[in-house]
């Protein structure tokens, strides 16, 4: 295997070690980063996205081929000035207050990287406050919030006001997702859009930041 397509079947079928040892001969072998990176690693990651919106592939593998992704990336990143990364844009992410829920927030931080987006994530139980404090520090062009509660999703919508007391709303573009969550919901509390999963979470932050 010599070519930037096995580098992206490599991050399509999860082998990170064949995905690790494949970026390091393309390096050795002179190919640019921002191939490896555009060509490689990121075009596989593209596939398993529409794959994993289409219930072709499923969360374990959707994770292997991240890890994939990743460490080919962490070989690379050395070799490109912050400013050549190819950045989609800064998303800050958390679960809502009084939530703990964190897996499948987990899975959209990572599509999101893949991506290309700078994800900064807050974490769990991140009440409305902190996210203003995020945003205020990090100045990101969306949030995401996931709720996998009942109980919990109201805070997604203490948090969109409390944006809007400081002034901030306007400055970000707001999607939220999990479990109880709808494209209703959305349009009750007035967030930007809702998406059911992962791949669609970061669908739809390209389609709003751009
Ligand atoms: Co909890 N839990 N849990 N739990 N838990 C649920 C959510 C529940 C549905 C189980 C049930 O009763 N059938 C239920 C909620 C009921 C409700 O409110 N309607 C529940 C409950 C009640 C609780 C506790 C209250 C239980 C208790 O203590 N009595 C408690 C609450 C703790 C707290 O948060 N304060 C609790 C605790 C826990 C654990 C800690 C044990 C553990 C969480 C571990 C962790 O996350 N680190 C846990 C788990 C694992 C679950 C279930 C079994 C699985 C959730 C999960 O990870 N799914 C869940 C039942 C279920 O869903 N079958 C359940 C896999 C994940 C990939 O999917 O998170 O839905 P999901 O993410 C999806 C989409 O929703 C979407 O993308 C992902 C896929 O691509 N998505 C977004 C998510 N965030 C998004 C954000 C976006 C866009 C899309 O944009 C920003």
């Amino acid at each position: 295997m010599s070519s930037l397509n096995d580098l992206a079947e490599l991050v399509i079928s999860g082998n990170y070690n064949g995905a690790k040892e494949l970026t390091q001969r393309l390096i050795d072998n002179g190919t640019e980063p921002l191939e490896i990176i555009n060509q490689g690693l990121m075009a596989g990651m593209n596939v398993v996205g529409v794959r994993f919106k289409a219930g072709d592939m499923f969360v374990p593998e959707v994770m292997m081929s991240a890890k994939a992704m990743s460490t080919g990336i962490e070989l690379v990143k050395p070799l490109i000035a912050d400013r050549d990364m190819p950045s989609a844009g800064t998303v800050l992410i958390g679960t809502v207050k009084g939530d703990l829920h964190d897996i499948g927030k987990k899975l959209v931080v990572m599509m999101m990287e893949s991506a290309g987006f700078k994800v900064i994530d807050l974490g769990v139980d991140i009440s409305p406050e902190a996210f203003v404090e995020a945003v205020k520090e990090h100045k990101p062009q969306a949030i995401g919030m996931s709720a996998l509660l009942t109980t919990t999703m109201l805070s997604m919508r203490d948090t969109i006001e409390a944006l809007e007391e400081e002034g901030l709303r306007d400055s970000v573009k707001i999607v939220i997702g999990g479990a109880p969550i709808s494209q209703s919901f959305a349009e009750e509390i007035g967030a930007d859009g809702y998406a059911p999963d992962a791949a669609a979470a970061t669908d739809l932050c390209k389609k709003l930041i751009a």
